[in-house]
């Protein structure tokens, strides 16, 4: 074994996005391209001398490379420990509560989430720091910097390390420690939920079905609902890990999620479905017959959290990012809840949940979470549903009616246009930032803006400053409309454009999505131009 000292360049593009450095996977097999991020990250953190961390990922092609890379140069840096799930494999969620379990310094997980994965397709690395969330701009600007003035680093030279069995070892003087990835979060989730209220539904026949989307929440999921709480062999499809997601898009929305919506539209549906991503911290819920938004879960979960063990004492508080549809703020107006606007980006909320601030959030993009890791987490928001479900002996479809004549209904839907070459989606947000100012008071087919703007964020808790998060378009009834582009995608540019309109009368709170925001539509295309500008005749994704 020799450490070694490898001479390098910098690598341009090496910019972390919403969540992480995300590319082709074939650019990350490309020489040099994972060590020099690697390294990088070490700088941003003042060396990795001395320290533990945890690394895991959701076992997407590349993942287990990776992670031989990863250790090699961790112990070349002279790091104490690494906590490694076994086979490289961790969720998101999982990742996060062994870190703060452990008191580890940080986390590395590879991932590229909801991306596609296979040697064609993406990967990703994204690294969490000490309260286990995602790591603040602060640091991904600083190990960004880094990217770019990079000219060595260090690794071990060496075989490959087994990391298939559970155990510890020494490699060059650190250790390494190979764990159940499942354990630690299964107890986790033992502790938040009432697992005999759980196996009580489950035996009085209850039916269910979990789409793990051939992606890592597949052990979980098993070991969580078929295992822990009974739930009928079967009940969790497509649940083995593998490196492209079975040729899948492991994004849990309709579109990608199809088999699954079809299951649950049609005759035999059992009474509530759900599915996750590639990395386990997003999910979608479905009952019988009926899609829920993920902005209309999060504030049904907001109103209904009480029911389970884990936050009986109610809520300190809770957030959304600011694309996330208000649904949640009428809940928190009625319940006396402070609640946070955050720009997009799970690192948002930690600020927030390690202050105390907040003790639910979630995101319009299939995330929902709580204090409990500094992530989101699919599971978990799985398990509230049940535990809802099971304490209030209604169907999905009850919930969603009652929520609706109780808070209003936020009607929803963000259309997703993927791919459109830069240039051309910038050319867009550049001519909306123009109109800003001239909006208020327009008529805008047939709606009357009352406000217009480009969301900022001062977190309240460290003071720090996000500006250019998004533009936002709010009507005179309660509509509103906001684009930004992804920070997330690997091709081109991803335009997204969120569509919202609030409806309290309840005799009109059954209509179809894209029916009720079709007047929000219309006045996204006449302030936008989307088809004329990008060329396209429609959204690729609708949610
Ligand atoms: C990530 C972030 C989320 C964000 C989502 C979409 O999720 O953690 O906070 O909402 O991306 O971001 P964008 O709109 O910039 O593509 P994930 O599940 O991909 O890690």
């Amino acid at each position: 074994m020799e450490r070694k000292t490898i001479t390098t360049q910098p690598i341009e593009g090496q910019k972390p996005g919403t969540s992480g450095l995300r590319k082709k996977t074939k650019v990350f097999m490309k020489p040099h391209y994972l060590e020099n991020f690697v390294q990088a990250v070490w700088q941003a953190i003042d060396g990795v001398a001395g320290k533990t961390l945890v690394l895991g990922g959701d076992g997407r092609y590349f993942n287990d490379r990776a992670a031989q890379v990863i250790l090699r140069m961790a112990a070349a840096g002279g790091a104490r420990k690494v906590i490694v799930g076994q086979d490289a494999l961790l969720s998101t969620p999982a990742a996060s509560n062994l870190i703060r379990k452990r008191g580890a310094d940080g986390g590395l997980i590879m991932s590229a989430s909801h991306n596609p994965g296979g040697i064609h397709e993406d990967f990703g690395i994204k690294y969490n720091i000490a309260n286990g969330g995602p790591a603040p701009a602060e640091i991904t600007d600083k190990i960004y910097a880094a990217t770019e003035t990079l000219t060595s680093y260090d690794i071990l030279e060496t075989q490959d390390v087994d990391i298939s069995t559970p155990g510890s070892f020494d490699l060059a003087g650190m250790e390494v420690e190979v764990v159940d990835p499942v354990a630690d979060y299964l107890e986790l989730m033992s502790q938040l939920f009432d697992f005999n209220a759980l196996r009580g539904l489950f035996q009085s026949g209850f039916t269910m079905r979990f789409d793990a989307m051939h992606a890592i929440t597949g052990p979980y999921a098993t070991a969580v609902l078929e295992n822990a709480l009974g739930a009928a062999a079967g009940t969790v499809v497509n649940g083995t890990p593998s490196p492209d997601f079975g040729g899948g898009h492991p994004d849990p929305n309709p579109t990608w999620a199809k088999t699954l919506m079809d299951e649950m539209m049609g005759p035999d549906a059992p009474d509530f479905g759900a599915a996750s991503d590639g990395d386990g911290d997003r999910n979608m819920i479905v009952g019988r017959g009926i899609y829920v938004t993920p902005s209309d879960s999060l504030a049904v979960l907001a109103a209904n959290a009480h029911l389970a063990p884990g936050y009986s004492g109610g809520l300190k508080g809770v957030a959304r990012s600011m694309p996330t549809s208000r649904a949640l703020d009428r809940v928190a107006e009625a319940r006396g809840l402070a609640c946070y606007e955050t720009p997009t980006g799970w690192k948002f909320f930690g600020n927030l949940l390690d202050a105390g601030r907040a003790t639910l959030c979630g995101e319009e993009s299939a995330g929902t979470g709580s204090d409990h890791v500094r992530e989101k987490d699919g599971l978990w928001a799985v398990l509230l549903w049940l535990s809802v479900l099971a304490a209030s002996g209604k169907s999905v479809a009850d919930i969603l009616a009652a929520h609706w004549a109780e808070f209003g209904r936020n009607y929803y839907s963000r259309h997703d246009y993927e791919a459109v070459e830069s240039t051309a989606a910038e050319r867009l947000m550049q001519a909306l930032r123009d109109q800003l100012p001239d909006l208020p008071g327009q008529t805008v087919a047939g709606l009357t803006v009352a406000l217009a703007d480009e969301f900022a964020y001062d977190d309240p808790v460290d003071g720090s400053r996000a500006e250019g998060q998004g533009i936002r378009v709010m009507f005179d009834d309660g509509a509103r409309v906001v684009f930004r582009l992804s920070g997330t995608g690997t091709v081109g540019a991803t335009l997204r454009v969120y569509l919202e309109r609030l409806e309290n009368d309840p005799a009109l709170q059954q209509l179809d999505a894209q029916e009720a925001l079709a007047p929000v539509i219309a006045a996204a295309e006449a302030l936008a131009g989307i088809g004329e500008r990008t060329g396209r005749v429609g959204p690729d994704v609708m949610t």
